[in-house]
């Protein structure tokens, strides 16, 4: 069954991303919720992947622990048994894939650090050698690695609309200085600590974006989902070469099967046959468990 707003409708719906949905809960909270859907070349695919949402908050809230240190994050609780009684109509339908979030004032720039050059940061690096004012060297190439990570801050577009990286100069007149300098340093210090463990588990962390926001005492926290395969790349490690689009952790299947349909890339897209739904389901739960050392069966029985 497929999940969209209108399967909540007792709940206050604040806004829908391409593939989840916030509601407000009370006054000071907010319930993220991920669906199974999922988009390639930017397009919502007809076709849901089982167990996506649970994996993919699955995995935000383990990096939300693992970074509990450095910042501290949104979330209230995962445990649908311990949600607010309005929610319990709908326990069933959040178990495992929901988050009950604090309700932030939220930043309006979008934090992303790059590790390695692809998208639009490849785009304005051939435009400008430059991405987000960091002057980068001659002859860097789709997929290659940076010489040391970047903070590229970029504005947040609508839904259907591209993020455009702006400078960090850009970044402190949007969000003053202060703040600005914060949102680089813990962007950077959390990228790092992110890349290191990805990476000793054989999956390359390409670039990723945090959004953070105020809570009600005027602390910063850490918001959204985190450091999944659908706010990051991921690419496998020891396919890395740079020179030309590196296959997706994740979506490789997909794009693949798309483009052997002739697919034009415009709406609608082409359902997915049962082998390429199973295939990226075990690609999803393989990231969720390479990258925690969780069995995916045991996230799901605790959640
Ligand atoms: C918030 N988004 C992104 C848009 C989604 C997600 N803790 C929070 N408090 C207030 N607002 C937000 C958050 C968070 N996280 C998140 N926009 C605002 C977004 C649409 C659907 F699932």
């Amino acid at each position: 069954m497929p999940l969209t707003h209108e399967e909540f409708a007792g709940l206050t719906h604040l806004g829908s991303g391409k593939v989840r949905e916030l509601f407000a809960v009370g006054d000071d909270a907010v319930l993220l919720v991920a669906s199974d859907r999922i988009s390639a070349f930017d397009v919502v695919l007809p076709t849901e992947i089982p167990d996506k949402g649970a994996v993919l908050t699955g995995l935000s809230l383990w990096w939300f622990d693992q970074l509990s240190d450095l910042v501290p994050s949104h979330v209230i609780s995962s445990s649908v048994d311990e949600y607010p009684a309005e929610l319990a109509p709908y326990a069933e339908q959040l178990r495992g894939r929901s988050m009950l979030c604090r309700r932030l004032d939220m930043v309006l720039i979008e934090c992303v650090a790059r590790g390695y050059l692809t998208g639009s940061g490849l785009k304005d690096y051939r435009r400008t050698g430059a991405v987000s004012g960091h002057p980068l060297p001659a002859g860097l190439e789709d997929g290659s690695k940076l010489p040391a990570t970047i903070y590229t801050p970029s504005t947040k577009a609508p839904i259907g609309e591209h993020d455009e990286n702006i400078s960090r100069d850009d970044a402190a007149d949007r969000v003053g200085g202060e703040l600005a300098a914060e949102l680089e340093h813990l962007t950077l210090q959390i990228f790092g600590r992110a890349s290191d463990l990805a990476a000793e588990r054989g999956i390359l962390l390409a670039d990723t974006k945090f959004e953070f926001g105020h809570d009600k005492d005027g602390v910063l926290r850490l918001a959204d989902e985190v450091l999944t395969p659908d706010s990051s790349r991921f690419w496998p490690a020891d396919t890395w070469v740079p020179g030309g689009a590196q296959p997706s952790f994740d979506k490789q299947f997909i794009r693949d099967y798309l483009v052997s349909t002739g697919w034009d890339r415009n709406p609608p897209a082409p359902e997915l046959p049962d082998d390429i739904i199973e295939s990226t389901r075990a690609r999803y739960v393989e990231a969720y468990e390479r990258l925690t050392g969780i069995s995916f069966k045991d996230y799901l029985s605790t959640a």
